[in-house]
């Protein structure tokens, strides 16, 4: 198996490096105390094509395959997590439209989201979380249209100000359980359609998260993406993709742990000696070293095998499992390393620490991930 990048992932992952050294490293941290992305940063993401990293470039996107995007969300995540969280979670609301949507679905989403219009994807709810089949919303027809009633919450992208439409997925026949769901689309200020609460968090903070309601919202028959029923399997397979974005996300707070700790232990003297030379802490980094080597080979396998169009249920959980959890613990010995200064927000390490531990939680807990490889397994 060859791991080498091809000439153009390498052009992508360099581009992406450039841009988070000068976009994002400089005001990662103001972001993320103010908890907020500037919409200008959202421009140059669009500007520069990361925006529609996995659009076909016939929608205006970039047409890329799944391992540049896996490189694009994790040189972003090296310099600000909450940013490549965006990316990953419009590209993976994306993905559902590419597979599934109508021509004119296309046109209309695919066009203004590569221009910079934000997606978000609408799955868990107040009792529905790792049992996404619990899923209460509903969405009725009348007449030519869906009227939809229900509340969804946790959902990335959207905001106060931030998110310009929601793959939302809904109870069409509640009396078929998962095959009676939908992916049907929401466009912010649809009435009926409101933000509710905004939550604060502990990580991740600069990427909003937030309720979203829906009181007889009342949406066109066409806004359905592919057929009544079909929702929870574009969910599940969104979240194929949308797993590797998030593994991806761990993989670049990973290296740039790594990257600070090296740095650190090399000019840190202690006991007349820098770190670097203490056997103890350069077992911790041939572990985090080792541990994140090891993530990196899961998902440019998953990301190749999604380009590859096999199945790929497995090797993205598997990648989204160990990822996220090297994250936390790369950046749990990082901030060891670092000591009393790992611990105060002058160091980054304190921010990547915060980031890195919700990933073993969204998108599928590890717990969640193991159950799906499991059965994959045992199939
Ligand atoms: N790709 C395509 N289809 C899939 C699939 C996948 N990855 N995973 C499941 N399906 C299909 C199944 O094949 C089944 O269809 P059939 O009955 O036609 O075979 C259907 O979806 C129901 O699947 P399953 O029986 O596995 O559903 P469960 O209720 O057991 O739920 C888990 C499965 C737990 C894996 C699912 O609820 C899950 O992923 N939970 C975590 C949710 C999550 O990640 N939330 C994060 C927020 S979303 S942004």
């Amino acid at each position: 198996m060859d791991f080498r990048l091809t000439e153009t992932q390498e052009m992508i992952q360099n581009l992406a490096r450039d841009f988070a050294e000068k976009e994002l490293a400089p005001i990662a941290s103001a972001m993320d105390k103010s908890g907020s992305i500037p919409p200008v940063i959202i421009q140059k993401l669009a500007e520069i094509g990361f925006m529609g990293v996995n659009v076909p470039e016939e929608y205006g996107g970039a047409g890329l395959d799944m391992v540049c995007k896996a490189l694009v969300i994790s040189e972003l995540a090296k310099k600000c997590a909450s940013t490549a969280e965006v990316v990953s979670v419009h590209t993976m609301a994306l993905d559902a439209i590419m597979r599934l949507g109508t021509e004119e679905q296309k046109q209309k989403y695919l066009t203004a989201a590569a221009m910079g219009k934000v997606a978000a994807f609408a799955l868990t709810e107040p009792g529905a979380g790792s049992d996404a089949s619990a899923a209460k919303t509903r969405a009725v027809v009348d007449g030519d249209d869906y009227v939809i009633n229900g509340t969804k919450c946790f959902i990335s992208n959207m905001g106060p100000e931030e998110g310009d439409f929601v793959v939302l997925i809904a109870l069409t026949d509640p009396s078929k359980g998962t095959k009676g769901m939908s992916a049907i689309l929401v466009d912010r200020g649809t009435p009926g359609f409101t933000i509710g609460k905004t939550e604060e968090k502990m990580g991740i903070r600069a990427a909003v998260v937030s309720e979203l309601i829906f009181e007889d919202c009342r949406v066109p028959r066409s806004n359905l993406i592919g057929q009544e029923g079909q929702g929870f399997k574009i969910a599940m397979m969104a979240l194929d993709g949308g797993r590797v974005g998030m593994a991806a996300q761990a993989l670049g707070i990973a290296d740039a742990a790594i990257e600070a700790t090296v740095d650190y232990m090399k000019t840190r003297v202690q006991f007349g000696q820098p770190l670097s030379k203490l056997q103890g802490l350069q077992w911790y980094l041939a572990d985090m070293t080792t541990r994140t080597e090891a993530a990196r080979a899961l998902i440019y396998e998953a990301a190749n095998t999604l380009d590859r169009k096999e199945p790929a249920t497995k090797i993205a959980a598997m990648c989204k499992y160990y990822a996220a959890e090297n994250a936390v613990y790369v950046t749990n010995k990082a901030l060891q390393i670092h000591g009393g200064y790992g611990y105060m927000t002058d160091y980054p390490i304190e921010r990547m620490y915060r980031d890195a531990r919700i990933i073993p939680i969204y998108e599928g807990t590890s717990e969640i991930q193991k159950n799906i490889i499991a059965r994959e397994v045992l199939r």
